[in-house]
């Protein structure tokens, strides 16, 4: 008898189904202003994994997880000896996260999944759906540790003793999120891969300034994490005479003042931000006696990124005027550019589609970045109103998520049948 014909599987993507799985997962970590607060490896990010592994179970997917809790689910091709392709994101959110960063590129995968099962067709390679662990390195830095450690570019042990702000060990709270599902088989770090793909919202304010749907995403910037470490002494804030005091705050501020002077760019190129300050013992009436605050500096130049970051130790050194102070990088990683391969994938998807696109690179880090070195990596973005992402006012229209989902399957089914 013969074969129905496929029928379109971009046509069987579901807007409806798509975000109303957007919606149910921002129920989990839901925080007032519709943001959500899904730290790495807590009891939210568990009762994310089990949400996908619900909604995953008609679809004949195998799952995995890694050593660092990277949990895959693969769907087979018709070749099993051949490499898969891979495609996902991260589940994991900062603080005052938004609905959509990381998790879209998740269920889009997902939602992928069910457009090519609904459409009868199976891929000559595998394609493995990833939610990487700890992308954003906001209870434990630093971010982007699971697909590191997954590529190999970090140690897993080096970050097992990692404490969060509560004491939890990193190791511990690993564990606890492997024994929720512990049905599933492990699997090593690494393996090869024919591609890697990820669907994300832009989190700047291009593509909807420009009127475009579909990023097409040809490189991501470098970035560098910094913790500085400001020792003083503490004293009473009433009895001890200005002269003499080493105050850890006043130094900071010395600190702070000169790194604005390093990164200052009337191009608007070079990102600085100090986003954590943890002072002790912190109460009013003491001077401070230590300091912490962490640096993230990005700059989409290889020489400008090492020229201003090798700089910050020696400039925090000659800052200071009554303390000491101890610089330690834990996150670095240089601008990369995307392999056309994927690149043109994502683009010839798009125009396939009579979607509006641009070309562009990526303010944001991604796990992709650290794919990037393993096989042909690219990404799909889609607009986020006003640019607004890591912020509880993130948005991201339905239509655009599945625009972005039917360039995925799209670009899936032109890599997964190479
Ligand atoms: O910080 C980043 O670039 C990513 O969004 N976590
Ligand atoms: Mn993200
Ligand atoms: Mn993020």
């Amino acid at each position: 008898m013969a074969k129905k014909p496929a029928p379109n599987a971009v046509a069987l993507v579901s807007e409806r189904r798509l975000w109303d799985r957007m919606m149910a997962m921002a129920e989990i970590g839901a925080i007032p202003g519709n943001g959500v607060n899904r730290a790495c490896l807590s009891k939210e990010d568990i009762r994310a994994r089990r949400l996908l592994l619900t909604w995953a179970r008609n679809l004949k997917l195998d799952a995995e997880v890694d050593p660092i809790g990277n949990l895959f689910l693969r769907r087979r091709g018709t070749d099993a000896t051949l490499d898969p392709v891979c495609a996902g994101s991260h589940m994991d959110s900062q603080p005052q996260g938004g609905r959509f960063d990381g998790i879209y590129g998740v269920l889009a995968v997902l939602e992928a999944f069910e457009a090519l099962e609904a459409a009868g067709i199976t891929t000559r390679r595998p394609i493995e759906l990833v939610a990487w662990t700890n992308e954003e390195g906001g209870r434990y830095a630093p971010g982007a540790m699971g697909s590191m450690v997954h590529a190999g570019l970090r140690r897993l042990d080096e970050f097992l003793d990692l404490t969060d702000k509560d004491g939890i060990r990193l190791g511990d709270a690993l564990a606890e999120t492997l024994a929720a599902e512990p049905w599933i088989p492990r699997r090593p770090l690494g393996r090869s891969y024919a591609a890697y793909l990820e669907p994300h919202i832009e989190q700047g304010p291009r593509l909807e300034a420009e009127g475009k749907t579909i990023g097409v995403v040809t490189g991501i910037q470098g970035s560098r994490w910094f913790t500085v470490t400001v020792t003083g002494e503490t004293a009473h804030a009433g009895a001890a005479p200005m002269r003499g005091r080493k105050d850890a705050v006043q130094d900071a501020l010395r600190i702070i003042a000169a790194l604005n002077e390093l990164m200052a760019d009337p191009t608007d190129t070079a990102r600085f931000t100090v986003g954590r300050i943890n002072v002790s013992p912190n109460t009013p009436n003491s001077v401070a006696s230590s300091v912490q605050f962490s640096i993230d500096f990005r700059h989409p130049d290889r020489a400008e990124l090492l020229r201003r970051g090798d700089a910050i130790a020696a400039l925090a050194g000659r800052a200071v005027r009554d303390c000491t102070v101890a610089v330690a990088e834990n996150f670095h990683v240089m601008p990369c550019a995307f392999d056309p391969l994927v690149v043109d994938a994502v683009q010839n998807a798009a125009e396939g589609l009579g979607l509006s696109w641009m070309r562009m690179p990526s303010g944001a880090f991604h796990d992709a970045q650290f794919m990037q070195p393993l096989c042909p990596t690219g990404m799909i973005f889609v607009p986020c109103r006003k640019g607004i992402s890591h912020n509880v006012a993130e948005y991201a229209e339905p239509a655009h998520l599945a625009a972005g989902t039917q360039v995925l399957v799209g670009a899936l089914l032109d890599l997964a049948n190479r």
